[in-house]
């Protein structure tokens, strides 16, 4: 039986202030989003009107329609009428200059969209794409969260789709579509439930040094989100015993030159084990144990048990990990403990 278990996890932030948010972060920015009763009527899609839902051939309907579609949620939902074109789309912009200062910054802000969608017509394709733009109005870069949708009415699809905004973004719109290929002349999709949120976004990415050499352990983990758990994963390389492993956080990365050391005699004092490229470098701000992973196989990684994020660390601070993992490296013919580090992994703090 694996047993995980944590230490500690402490950061030691003092010195890096955390960024100024305005107050739109982190909550959601569209107007009328549940297509309920009581919503604006629909305005004419190529007007410039913001924060509002301009529709080229759709309706907000209320209640359980002919169809015997039912809102996803309240009492209202946006029915979306195939006309045979190519898509039938319904689009909301709203104006991000509020947020200049943290969309041109070094952490940057996303915009996350999320939505439901349901149609009855087998094959049909459906979603919310998420759009950024600049303040002339030119499309700057766009997320697809089309997808296939099944023909179950009883059914309400999930889609999502986010795009980091990029420098001078003034306008990010949310487009709720459907294929109009595959959805018929006189056939409905219907969206409920929209959402977007515009928020830092917390990032966790693998790396490996400049140096020549991949460390054979692997690390992962998710990103770093103040206020939850954060999870370190180790997948031992194949040839190792069942051991442990420490995972080390510290504030930067790969030291300037190469580092590739034998850590046997450094760390336990005699022996020694395969060379490993150190890869974090800078202060330490935490430190993760991981106790009883299994025998490296390629596939058997062990995770840390749930680590809490204090929500007091500061959003956008960079973070870099790294593990040591002990455990015999068997290719060697000697039975001893061979530690080595692992890949990298690093992230900035974000908000979701
Ligand atoms: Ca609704
Ligand atoms: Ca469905
Ligand atoms: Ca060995």
């Amino acid at each position: 039986m694996r047993i995980f278990r944590s230490l500690f996890f402490t950061f030691l932030v003092g010195g890096l202030a955390p960024l100024s948010m305005a107050q739109t972060l982190g909550v959601q920015a569209l107007m009328d989003s549940g297509y309920n009763s009581g919503s604006q009527p629909l305005g004419f899609f190529g007007a410039a009107s913001l924060d509002r839902w301009l529709a080229e051939t759709a309706n907000l309907v209320v209640g359980t329609q002919p169809d015997g579609m039912a809102p996803f949620e309240g009492d209202g939902m946006l029915q979306i009428v195939g006309t045979g074109g190519a898509v039938s789309q319904v689009r909301q912009r709203i104006d991000v200059t509020a947020l200049s200062d943290e969309i041109n910054s070094s952490c940057g802000i996303r915009a996350f969209v999320s939505g439901r969608v349901n149609a009855s017509v087998a094959g049909t394709e459906g979603g919310f794409n998420v759009i950024a733009l600049d303040a002339a109005g030119v499309l700057l870069v766009v997320a697809s969260g089309k997808m296939p949708l099944d023909d179950d009415i009883s059914t309400w699809e999930v889609s999502t789709s986010s795009v980091d905004l990029p420098a001078d973004t003034a306008f990010v719109e949310v487009q709720s579509l459907f294929t109009n290929a595959l959805l018929p002349t006189g056939e409905f999709g219907y969206a409920d439930d929209a959402s977007l949120v515009l928020n830092v976004a917390a990032t966790a990415v693998a790396y490996d040094g400049s140096c020549g050499i991949i460390n054979p352990d692997r690390l992962s983990t998710t990103p770093v989100i103040p206020g939850t758990s954060w999870n370190a994963t180790v997948d031992a390389q194949a040839t190792r015993d069942p051991s442990f492993a420490i995972v080390l956080v510290t504030n930067m990365g790969e030291p300037s030159g190469c580092i590739i050391v034998d850590l046997a005699p450094i760390l336990i004092g005699f022996g020694s084990a395969p060379a490993s490229e150190l890869l974090v470098s800078g202060n330490i701000i935490g430190t993760v144990s991981i106790f009883g992973f299994p025998a490296g196989l390629g596939t058997s990684a062990s995770t840390s048990s749930g680590i809490f994020i204090p929500t007091g660390v500061p959003l956008c601070m960079p973070w870099y990990a790294q593990a040591i993992v002990f455990g015999d490296v068997t290719t060697d013919g000697i039975v001893d403990l061979d530690p080595m580090l692992t890949n990298g992994v690093t992230g900035l703090v974000g908000a979701q």
